[in-house]
């Protein structure tokens, strides 16, 4: 099975991000064939937000936490979205098969666009450009965090019609939710997903993967939480129901062994064995992360040759598509020297 998914390098990466991508991908690497792509070009949705002068450091710096957090480069490839333009040509392409009004009904835009002052086209079709990542690769599964199975439902449904409208030209993805952690929930609103750009924001919200202890345990044990003492999965309040399922998504422990360590415990206890946990999790990636960024060199070696390895397929699917629409298919690269 071929494998992509992918982080925008829109900010710090955090608790949420860790537990519904990053290590449930770390988790299945060795059965399949693995793409894990720094998505730039989304970096661009909200140019407000955008600071061209950070985006380079911020994506080596995504690319110094997926090795971090135990992608292998033997198993995986990792590489940068904008370094293969392949992308954004179909996307194009995509774009002109897919009706508007499936793009208006994606939650992440009615959610985006009411939060930002004047709305950009990209805000819309993004999930158009995500489709292109996917379907670019011939990709069999997608590991993503709940938020994201819409994205991937629209993958397949742009696929289906392309396939439809073109002959069979794509692989129709499925996407991989985790069980456990699927939707991380602000530790100040335990109503809304943790997310970067409310994390930018707003202290208290989320735990950022490079956070120190100190700022790692005041998070947690401000947590928003009601008052009573129901630590059961199935009755818990939405507060420490998050909470809960941190746990269980860092231990890997059944939720009847957690039920029974913090029954009739104050949620003081539960808060301090979260925080000690999300610590430890954190502490060698932290570790791992300072020593990787000490060579940004090998770091931007490694995101090249990434690149270079996915862009044969990469021509190859383009070279597809093409020959469906009706285009010219471009001369070889090896005649002409250009990548897809
Ligand atoms: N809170 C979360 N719980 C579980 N999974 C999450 N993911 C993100 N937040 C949570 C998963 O992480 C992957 C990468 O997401 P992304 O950073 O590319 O985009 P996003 O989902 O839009 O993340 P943010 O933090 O909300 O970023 P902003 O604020 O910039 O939009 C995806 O698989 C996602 O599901």
């Amino acid at each position: 099975m071929r494998v992509f998914s992918g982080v925008q390098p829109t900010g710090a990466l955090h608790l949420g991000t860790l537990i519904g991508a990053l290590a449930p991908w770390v988790r299945e690497q060795a059965r399949h064939e693995n793409l894990f792509c720094i998505v730039d070009l989304h970096a661009l949705t909200i140019p407000e937000s955008v600071h061209p002068d950070r985006l380079h450091a911020t994506v080596r710096d995504v690319a110094a936490l997926y090795l971090a957090s135990g992608i292998d480069p033997d198993h995986s490839t990792i590489f940068v979205q904008s370094q293969v333009p392949a992308h954004a040509e179909l996307a194009w392409v995509l774009t002109c098969v897919t009706p508007l009004g499936w793009l208006e009904r994606m939650t992440q835009f009615k959610s985006k666009s009411g939060a930002s002052g004047h709305v950009g086209a990209g805000l819309l079709t993004y999930p158009v450009l995500q489709a292109a990542d996917i379907l670019l690769h011939d990709t069999d599964l997608v590991p993503v965090g709940e938020d994201q199975r819409q994205h991937v439902e629209l993958t397949r449904d742009i696929a289906q019609r392309f396939n439809h409208l073109f002959g069979e030209t794509f692989v129709v993805p499925t996407a991989v939710i985790p069980s456990a952690g699927a939707r991380v929930m602000g530790f100040d609103d335990p109503s809304t997903k943790m997310s970067k750009s409310v994390a930018a924001t707003k202290t208290g919200h989320a735990i950022g993967l490079l956070d120190p202890p100190d700022v790692i345990r005041r998070t947690v044990m401000r947590a928003v939480t009601d008052t009573g003492r129901e630590t059961r999965f199935d009755h818990a309040s939405p507060g420490i129901l998050n909470l809960l399922l941190i746990h269980e998504a860092l231990s890997r422990e059944p939720r009847a062994v957690i039920e029974a360590r913090f029954e009739g415990r104050g949620y003081g206890e539960l808060k301090a064995a979260v925080a000690d946990q999300v610590i430890a999790t954190l502490a060698p990636i932290q570790q791992r992360f300072t020593e990787l960024r000490a060579d940004p060199e090998a770091l931007t070696r490694m995101l090249d040759d990434g690149a270079e390895r996915v862009r044969p397929r990469a021509r190859a699917t383009m070279d597809r598509v093409r020959r469906a629409v009706g285009l010219s298919i471009p001369p070889s690269p090896r005649t002409e020297g250009n990548g897809a």
